[in-house]
């Protein structure tokens, strides 16, 4: 399956949870152990979105997914999601594993950033009596090493623009800007629009002082690089009363209450067919008492509570929070047949792509193919059977039929 083109990066504090939430939501095994710097290498797989699947609105008893997964009526949509070493403040001064490795995470759309809600690990990631050591604290100082880790690559390029334009060799100082972040995913148009924001002009860039270098990056992170906060660790008492209080303290994220460690849980046992559970699902059924142990036991009940409070364990909820509510991507089904929903195989409804909300029907034929796109001469909503034309805007869950000139190769 071809994931999305969006990558997600696990990021936050040494020992919170970060490889136990990848390995929640990929299946991939990891080393996850309660103490600090255990992962050192970043862990890199596929895991999933999920989404009511279109044949279920469009009446069809089923459909033929392909790019993706479709499970009682549910798509489950591939992403790629890395998961990096863990920071504790002074990171970008070498401290721990220091804050090089970040660059694996230079491309990434959005940050997952997992911070352990219940305040049992302090600053240096040791654990700590529940409660102690508070999680707001921790998404700052968290906030500040990435920043930190940005500022400091852009400035070794800054300066080097800085002595091109004192030999009077810099033309165009917002283009030579962006090329030389563009390993960011910064384009030319969010270095403009970040100078605008931060009321600098383009002659002044190449003079502009520390501080605003400072703030220019910081825009330039806030805009690249959005993050949901996965409030982990929600199966400790003490998780719950800072929920709101991370809410409040970062109104501009997503806060989503996690166990990755009852995902992680639930899997293994959905896996040994012990229990009845899809990923994202905010409820799950035992199917087997009889081979559950009582500590095992203890924990489901427990797990039930939780994900009724919370609507699930939060793995799910937190891809999702990030592809859909952070990025604003919505959901496509380009076919061939605008009747029966059908590729040219006969396959009803096998792809669904993410696109940004906003896109055209013509964005859409340049992501099925660079000619599709080239060549576009309208298109057919499959849902009103209507001609739409190369501006139209898309909606979620819409399913499109392109007609071109060139036919795909
Ligand atoms: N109670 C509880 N413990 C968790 C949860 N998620 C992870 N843990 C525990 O936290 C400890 C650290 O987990 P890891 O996944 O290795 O943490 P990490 O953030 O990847 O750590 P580093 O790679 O060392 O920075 C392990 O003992 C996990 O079992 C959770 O949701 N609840
Ligand atoms: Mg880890």
């Amino acid at each position: 399956m071809e994931p999305t083109s969006a990558l997600l990066g696990v990021v936050g504090k040494t020992n919170v949870g970060k490889s136990t939430f990848f390995s929640a939501a990929t299946e991939i095994e990891v080393p996850i152990e309660n103490r600090p710097f255990v992962t050192i290498q970043p862990n890199i797989g596929i895991g999933y979105a999920r989404k009511r699947c279109v044949h279920v609105e469009l009446g069809l008893p089923k459909c033929d997914a392909s790019n993706s997964a479709c499970i009682m009526g549910y798509r489950y949509i591939p992403v790629k999601m890395m998961d990096v070493a863990g920071l504790i403040p002074g990171a970008h001064e070498g401290r721990g594993l220091g804050n090089k490795f970040l660059d694996d995470l230079r491309r990434s759309d959005v940050m997952l950033l997992v911070v352990d809600a219940s305040g049992s690990t302090n600053e240096e990631g040791m654990q700590v009596a529940p409660g102690t050591y508070d999680p707001v604290n921790e998404v700052k100082f968290v906030i500040d090493e990435i920043d930190e880790w940005m500022y400091q690559s852009i400035k070794s390029d800054w300066d080097r623009i800085v002595r091109l334009a004192s030999l009077g060799a810099l033309k165009d100082p917002i283009g030579e800007f962006a090329q030389r972040v563009s390993g960011f995913g910064i384009s030319r148009d969010h270095v403009e629009q970040a100078l605008a924001k931060i009321k600098v002009s383009d002659t002044e860039l190449p003079k502009l002082p520390p501080e605003d270098l400072r703030r220019l990056v910081l825009t330039l992170r806030e805009m690249t690089k959005p993050m949901v906060i996965v409030a982990n660790k929600i199966d400790i008492p003490t998780a719950e009363k800072n929920l709101h209080r991370l809410s409040e303290a970062f109104p501009q994220y997503p806060v989503i209450p996690t166990t990755a460690l009852g995902e992680l849980l639930l899997r293994k046992l959905s896996k040994k067919g012990v229990v009845d559970y899809m990923p994202g699902d905010p409820e799950f059924k035992i199917k087997d008492r009889s081979s559950l142990d009582s500590r095992t036991s203890t924990a489901l009940e427990m797990l039930k509570g939780l994900m009724e409070k919370y609507g699930g364990t939060g793995v799910v909820q937190a891809i999702n929070a990030a592809l859909f509510n952070v990025l604003n991507l919505i959901a496509v089904y380009p076919v061939e047949d605008f009747n029966k929903y059908t590729d040219r195989q006969g396959r009803v409804l096998p792809d669904v792509l993410l696109v940004p909300r906003g896109s055209t029907a013509r964005d859409l034929a340049f992501r099925v193919h660079t000619d599709l796109g080239r060549t576009f001469l309208y298109a057919v909503n499959a849902k009103t059977k209507q001609r739409v034309g190369a501006n139209y805007t898309l909606n979620d869950d819409d399913v499109v039929k392109i007609v071109a000139s060139a036919t795909r190769a």
